[in-house]
Formats: structure tokens, sequence, C-alpha cells
């Protein structure tokens, strides 16, 4: 079978990572709408838009199960998706649930990293006021940094700066976790990891998500473990180049530069 991963860009390539690692024996298809990178600084109608187009496409390549591998497309448009179309669907959530528990016994406050539309959203408010009981959380909107990404900016130096002048007006010794709540950011986990004090963890969605995803399949009886672990690329924009780009970024993903 074919597992559909979506995402405006390079970002959803950090879920598809650790769906291949999990379930190997699939086939992927992966498409970026990279007429539209990125969502996160746009209008929720415009992206919204956007989002049901990129999908009639990939629907039409016969994906059997889609995994939307992008916060900001997840919290505006997983719920309609999912009304329109009848396979499996999953979407991203922000581990905030798992951070929370983890920093219970800590005391430590936790820290989300998203695009400004996700946190934005209804979904996120929900999120959140469901799982933070004791009021730890704190939201930081990172609009360049997807931008950064699909430019392949990874230069230690300028996003150590970028960083720093983001965090410039927390204190880090009360936070115990920092959350990525958008599927580009792990590719700066280790440059994150370099400026931040070790006490801190960082966190993402992915492994969730993928789990996610492997109960769905056995739970809609599709056919599991048939595939060869291909990957075949798509992108709204049809730019060869930017396929080129998708599989090195891959590649890099699994030689676990990140
Ligand atoms: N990877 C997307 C996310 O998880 O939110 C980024 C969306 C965007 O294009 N800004």
């Amino acid at each position: 079978m074919t597992i559909g991963f979506f995402d405006s860009g390079i970002g959803g390539l950090t879920v598809l990572e650790e769906s291949l690692r999990r379930l190997p024996a699939q086939d992927y298809l992966y498409m970026a709408d990279t007429l539209h990178v990125p969502y996160g600084t746009k209008e929720q109608d415009e992206v919204r838009s956007y989002i049901l187009d990129a999908m009639e496409r990939m629907m039409g390549e016969g994906i059997e199960a889609l995994v939307v591998a992008c916060n900001t497309a997840t919290s505006i448009a997983v719920s309609e998706l999912r009304e329109l179309y009848s396979l499996p669907i999953v979407g991203m959530e922000p581990a905030v649930k798992p951070a929370v528990e983890m920093n219970r016994a800590t005391g430590k406050r936790v820290l989300v990293f998203a695009t400004p539309l996700t946190l934005r959203q209804e979904k996120y408010y929900a999120l959140v006021s469901r799982v933070d009981e004791g009021g730890i959380v704190d939201s930081l909107p990172l609009p360049e940094l997807v931008r950064y990404c699909e430019e392949l900016q990874f230069d230690r130096r300028v996003l150590g700066e970028y960083f720093r002048e983001k965090l410039a007006g927390y204190d880090l010794n009360d936070y115990g976790i920092i959350v990525l709540g958008c599927t580009h950011y792990p590719f700066y986990t280790s440059i994150l990891r370099d400026i931040l004090p070790p006490h801190i963890q960082i966190v993402n969605g992915n492994a969730g998500t993928v789990r996610r995803l492997a109960a769905l399949l056995s739970r809609y009886g599709v056919a599991v473990g048939r595939g060869s672990g291909n990957v075949r690329f798509m992108c709204t924009g049809d730019e060869p180049e930017y396929i080129d780009k998708m599989r090195s970024a891959l590649e890099f993903l699994r030689r676990d530069e990140v």
C-alpha cells in the first residue's frame, strides 16, 4: 500500500523519516505544496483552500492512508479532510501533553515553538487548556524558521544568533522542555541542542504520529507491510530541482545529521 505524506515543504520529511524507520515495509508518496510554502505566516482561509487543492491531487495518486505531516495544515483542515475522504488520516499534534507529563516532577515550564498560524488556532488553545492544568505552558511563534529551512539555511552561527534573539526574554532555567510544534523545526534539533542549557529536553510529535498511523492502519484493516520503503516525491509546482532537494533532505535526515 502507499501512504501519502503532505506538508507545505520539506518539514514533513522529518515525520516520513520516522515512519520509514518504524514502518519500513510500506510505500510512500510525499507531496509538498511548493506553490504556497510557507503556510504559517498566511491567513487561515487562504491556507485551507491550498490544502484542499493539494489533497485532491494527492488522492488522484491512489494513496490508501494519509499523514498530514504539518502542524499548521492539521490544525486548519484535518477535520474537514476526514469528512471529505474515507481513508485513514493522521494529523500532527504538538507534543504538549507528553511534555507536561514529563515535566510534572520537576516543576519546570514547557515552551512550545510553532508557526504563528498554528498558535492562533482554536485546536491549539483547546489542546493547551485540556492538558495544562498547572498553567506551565508558554508558546513562542517562530515565523522565519520555515523559510530558513526551505532555503536550507543550516549555518550554526546564523541560526544560533536567531534562536538566541528569540529566546532573549526567557529565563531558560525556568524551562525543562521545548516542544517543536512544526514539522520543519526538527531539522534544527542539533543547533538548538548546542545553544540550550543541557537540562532542557527537546521533543517533537513525530514518534507519536507514527504510532497513531500504525494503530490506525491495523484498525482499518489496511494491508500492512507489503511495500519496500520506496518514496515517490511530488510537489504542486512540479519543479524537478525541488524533488532533488526533498530527496537530499530525506537522506540527510536518514543519516541522522540533524
Ligand atoms: N511544517 C509546517 C508545520 O508543521 O506547521 C510548516 C507550515 C508552514 O508552511 N509554515
